[in-house]
């Protein structure tokens, strides 16, 4: 395994000490460091993978070094178009050195996310003529080498392939000061608990999809009321507003979270524009943190989801700190055909226990689809 602190510092005595990117939890360890505050390299955390490609470019425009932009490969998808029309030979021929955690590799049991773009991810990164190699954790300094010595001769991207289980874990600890705001999964089963039967619910990627199904089982309740969105981060709220001008009248919840909320910022505005008087509960739990790939800090810590609401159009905004609030700021919502923002303040953490969706993804979407036809969740 790689020690993440090696592989950082010898990237940075080569010259490539400034990173941006997503996290993924493939490569852990790696992201633990970035604000560890060790000193001898330059972290940018990014709001999604073609904004970091847009700060790489721009720190190579200023310093002539070569960046490194990492990602989830989930996330390589957001940077073709930063890629083919900024960096690449084509245009303006920039170096960048993209860290690719492979998740969905042929072979190795992943979830149904991840099954396409690990399978393509190769083939892919030929076409896009992106020069790569997967990291072998026994000669990583030659696969750095090698990739920095491209970027600097061709002026383009190379791609460091990561396979789980490459980078050890960091040593660096988190530093999270000890909170007393609730955890996720005690807001999603108050949530769940004290809203109308009929409703909704559009939950993002990660761990609240997976607290959400394991509530629903819980509490022997139907799943078909959920659409459990397990890739396409950032969408949960836009797949909320297309289903908000279907043909039915029912209450909506997206469950977001504030990494997934800042991936995809605009749709706050078109939510906005197209979804007021639509009975949308825009509920958005931040724990300032990507808690489903590691805890690693998102920009949020800086950010006012409410005034960004307001500021779009959303026609009420709450925020509640503990749980009692959430139930008061639930109760003083009620079934008004408006658009929500309710801003839950929540604490890292998850069990340690937590499974995983036991239905696939075309199962969700068919009970979903007919919870809607219905009128009402059928079993
Ligand atoms: C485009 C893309 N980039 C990265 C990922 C990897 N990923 C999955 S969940 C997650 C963190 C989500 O953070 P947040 O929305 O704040 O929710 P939390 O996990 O904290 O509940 C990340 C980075 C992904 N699925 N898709």
């Amino acid at each position: 395994m790689i020690n993440p602190i090696d592989f950082i510092q010898y990237l940075a005595d080569k010259g490539s000490g400034f990173f941006t990117g997503i996290p993924d939890s493939t490569f852990k360890g790696l992201t633990a460091l970035f604000d560890s505050g060790a000193a001898g390299f330059v972290h940018l955390g990014a709001s999604n993978e073609c904004e970091a490609m847009g700060i790489a470019a721009g720190y190579h425009l200023s310093t002539g070094r070569i960046p490194v932009v990492y990602m989830q490969n989930s996330g390589f998808g957001k940077t073709v178009n930063p890629y083919t029309s900024l960096t690449a030979r084509d245009v303006y021929s920039m170096p960048v050195l993209m860290i690719i955690g492979w998740r969905g590799e042929p072979g190795i049991k992943d979830e149904p996310q991840h099954k396409m773009m690990g399978r393509i991810l190769p083939d892919l990164l030929r076409t896009l003529e992106i020069e790569s190699v997967v990291l072998d954790p026994d000669d990583w300094m030659q696969n750095v080498d090698m990739a920095l010595d491209y970027c600097r001769r061709q002026n383009a991207a190379f791609a460091l392939v990561v396979r789980s289980g490459v980078f050890a874990e960091s040593p660096a600890k988190d530093k999270a000061p000890v909170s007393t705001l609730p955890l996720r999964e005690e807001i999603l089963e108050r949530l769940v608990q004290s809203s109308p039967t009929d409703a909704l619910f559009i939950s993002t990627t990660g761990k609240t999809s997976r607290e959400l199904y394991e509530i629903r089982d819980r509490l022997q309740m139907s799943h078909a009321n959920d659409f459990y969105t397990v890739g396409s981060m950032g969408c949960a709220s836009s797949i909320a507003l297309g289903v908000s001008h279907g043909d039915h009248n029912r209450p909506i919840f997206i469950l977001d979270g504030d990494g997934a909320a800042l991936m995809q910022m605009g749709t706050f505005a078109a939510l906005g524009k197209h979804g007021q008087d639509r009975k949308i509960t825009h509920v958005l739990i931040d724990n300032q943190a990507h808690e489903s790939t590691g805890g690693q800090p998102t920009l949020s810590s800086t950010v006012s989801f409410q005034r960004i609401a307001e500021g779009c159009g959303y026609q009420a905004v709450l925020v509640a700190n503990n749980l009692q609030e959430f139930e008061d700021c639930l109760g003083r919502i009620g079934g008004n055909d408006s658009l929500k923002l309710l801003v839950v303040r929540s604490r890292k953490g998850s069990r340690p226990d937590l499974g995983r969706p036991k239905t696939s993804p075309i199962e969700n979407r068919i009970n979903f689809m007919e919870s809607i036809r219905n009128g009402q969740a059928v079993s």
